[in-house]
């Protein structure tokens, strides 16, 4: 147990203590992330198309009140939604360098070489890390000129309020006085549209949940009985956040060889999977200052107020 790496031992840390969890990384194998481009297709989520509309109408205005020579942008996969940013970006003229961030090298090549032919005057330096924990990969790069760097999509409701502090604190150690940041949020709303994004008619969200247990089986030589899991979607009312948990209906046992672990799961023993956190605009603003980010904020919402990206100043 002593010779696992650290994301074994972060997983066989976050299964074996109670509440027990599953770190959000263990949903995105190719299977995973299928699905979760499946979800964003559902009528049921709006998030990606609120988003879209979002960028799509205040590019231009955050490229000028930025005035960023330098776009990162952290978990970019295939940078499908900073297409329309750096369109923007580049015909207001001031952006010199764009700074993909994925830990999938072979998806930020991909993503390099198509924005790389669609803005030659753009310079491409995809940079191989997990936001978790390679921030400081980031460096000096750019440091010469205002950078901004883009986190969408919402992932950042997916870390717990400690992990949400110590990211965004070390985002503000890795960037300098006048640096930017822009966040993509869910924003609260009533609970009947939350849960209905979470728990969908097509059964795609429970199928991600569940890919979770058979990622971690094929990685890690594990025996969870997948199937044997119930889906319980719920909003945490208090915290704020849809909670996504595989509930064991019946008392189940599995070795999980990989990681040198026997799991024993009482009859109704929950694991949870995911959290999926929703703000007010107002109080990640709040978070942002405390973290560094005071300097200057805006908040940009769509026609319903249903997401929001919250752009702050270093
Ligand atoms: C990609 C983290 C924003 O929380 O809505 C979608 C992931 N999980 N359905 C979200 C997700 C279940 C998604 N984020």
């Amino acid at each position: 147990m002593n010779d696992l790496d650290p994301i074994a031992l972060e997983l066989r840390q976050a299964l074996t203590r109670l509440p027990r969890t599953i770190p959000p990384r263990w949903l995105y194998d190719d299977r995973g992330s299928e699905l979760f481009s499946e979800i964003t297709r559902l009528p049921e989520y709006y998030q990606t198309e609120a988003e879209r509309s979002i960028l799509e109408a205040n590019s231009t205005a955050i490229a000028e009140i930025t005035e960023a020579t330098t776009v990162v942008e952290l978990g970019s996969g295939t940078s499908d939604k900073t297409r329309n940013m750096l369109d923007a970006f580049a015909a207001h003229g001031l952006i010199e360098r764009f700074v993909p961030l994925d830990v999938s090298e072979q998806t930020l090549l991909d993503a390099a070489d198509m924005l790389a032919e669609r803005h030659p005057e753009i310079e491409v330096e995809p940079v191989v890390g997990d936001f978790t924990r390679h921030l400081s990969r980031l460096g000096q790069v750019g440091a010469d000129g205002p950078r901004l760097v883009a986190f969408l999509g919402g992932t950042i409701g997916n870390f717990y309020v400690e992990e949400r502090r110590a990211f965004l604190g070390a985002l503000s150690d890795v960037l300098q006085p006048g640096d930017w940041v822009l966040l993509g949020i869910d924003q609260v709303k009533p609970i009947d549209r939350l849960i209905d994004a979470y728990d969908d008619s097509q059964g795609v969200t429970e199928a991600f949940i569940r890919n979770a247990l058979t990622n971690i089986n094929a990685t890690y030589d594990g025996n969870l009985d997948v199937g044997n899991f119930g889906y319980v979607p719920f909003w945490d009312g208090r915290q704020r956040r849809i909670d996504m948990r595989l509930r064991a209906d019946e008392p189940m046992s599995a070795r999980i060889d990989g990681l040198d672990l026997d799991l024993e799961l009482a009859p109704g023993e929950e694991i949870r999977v995911e959290i999926s956190s929703k703000f007010r605009p107002a109080d990640l603003v709040v978070e942002l200052a405390q973290a560094g980010f005071g300097a200057e904020s805006h908040v940009f919402s769509d026609d319903n107020d249903d997401f929001a990206l919250v752009l702050a100043r270093r």
